[in-house]
């Protein structure tokens, strides 16, 4: 759990915060600011913009400005609308279930794995089910990494073997099975009709079937992947944006070392 910037000690920085009610900033604590855009199935009339702002004030706004209108064709508008949010939240009562442990960097890793693993571990991932997406599981696995943040396959200690997109759970396991894996890592981003969830619920159920559930350490990643989500689909760890190779590697070693030593 992080208290981040805002944490109770630092609630000096402006006496008018109040962390039970916090609003969205704009330029001064506590107006409310926001900017919403939406499109209307409307033409660009000012009836329309009465709508959008009418709509605007359905959604908690005060104080709205419909800034911009645009055409879109003969009857879409585009809106973007300023204004003044009512609604507060209680930052106090939040509580987020994350991965916890401190991110090692790729030397410390390949350090960490070398000191107490002794051998190179294996890890395989895959976009997998009908996902079509690799960008995830490609900014996780590829020697050129993503964002400045190298990926799993560019790791000494790491033997990484990134399957693709399109991955049939059944092939995964399989692969999964052939190669010894360490560490499995499955990337969903279409959560279309919760497809991710079955998908994700159906690989848990061939590894268990498998026998091989509890001799591997199994995470999944995407944009609409949280820790919680993850942990309660049976995955060991939930990765969602704004996390990298590091992060899941930091998470797969220290828990394998941490399952070692608890036998
Ligand atoms: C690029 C893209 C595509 C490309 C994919 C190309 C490719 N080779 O990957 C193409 C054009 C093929 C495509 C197709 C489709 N797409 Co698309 N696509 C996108 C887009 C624009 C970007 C996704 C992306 O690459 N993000 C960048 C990566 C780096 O971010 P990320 O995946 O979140 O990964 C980070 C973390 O989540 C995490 N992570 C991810 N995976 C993993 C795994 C592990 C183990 C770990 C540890 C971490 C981790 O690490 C990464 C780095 O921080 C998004 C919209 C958007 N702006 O997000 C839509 C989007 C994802 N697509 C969408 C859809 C609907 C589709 C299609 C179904 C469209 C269609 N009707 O055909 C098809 C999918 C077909 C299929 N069978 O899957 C929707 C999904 C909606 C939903 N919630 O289900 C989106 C959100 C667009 C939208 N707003 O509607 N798409």
């Amino acid at each position: 759990m992080s208290g981040g910037l805002y944490s109770l000690e630092k609630k000096e920085f402006d006496k008018t915060l109040d962390l039970t009610k916090v609003r969205p900033y704009g330029d001064t604590m506590n107006d409310g600011k926001v900017q919403v855009s939406f499109t209307l199935p409307l033409g660009d009339s000012e009836k329309g913009a009465e709508a959008a702002r009418i709509l605007a004030k359905k959604m908690g706004l005060d104080d709205i400005d419909v800034v911009c209108h645009k055409k879109l064709d003969e009857n879409f508008t585009f809106y973007v609308l300023y204004g003044s949010v009512k609604h507060t939240v209680d930052y106090t009562g939040i509580v987020v279930q994350t991965v916890d442990v401190d991110t090692m960097s790729m030397g410390e890793v390949d350090k960490y794995i070398k000191e107490n693993i002794k051998r190179k571990i294996v890890v395989v991932g895959a976009s997998t089910g009908t996902d079509a997406h690799t960008v995830g599981i490609d900014a996780i696995m590829n020697m050129k990494g993503y964002a400045g943040h190298y990926g799993l396959e560019r790791y000494d200690m790491i033997e990484a073997y990134n399957l693709g997109s399109q991955v049939e759970n059944e092939d995964f396991v399989k692969k999964a099975i052939e190669l010894k894996a360490d560490v499995l890592l499955v990337s969903q981003t279409v959560t279309q009709k919760n497809v991710h969830i079955k998908n994700l619920v159906n690989l848990v159920e061939i590894l268990e079937a498998e026998g091989i559930r509890d001799k591997v350490i199994l995470a999944c990643g995407g944009a609409r992947i949280t820790h919680e989500l993850a942990k309660e689909l049976g995955y060991d760890a939930g990765f969602g944006p704004g996390k990298f190779a590091e992060d899941v590697a930091t998470f797969a070693v220290t828990e394998i070392v941490k399952r070692k030593n608890a036998k």
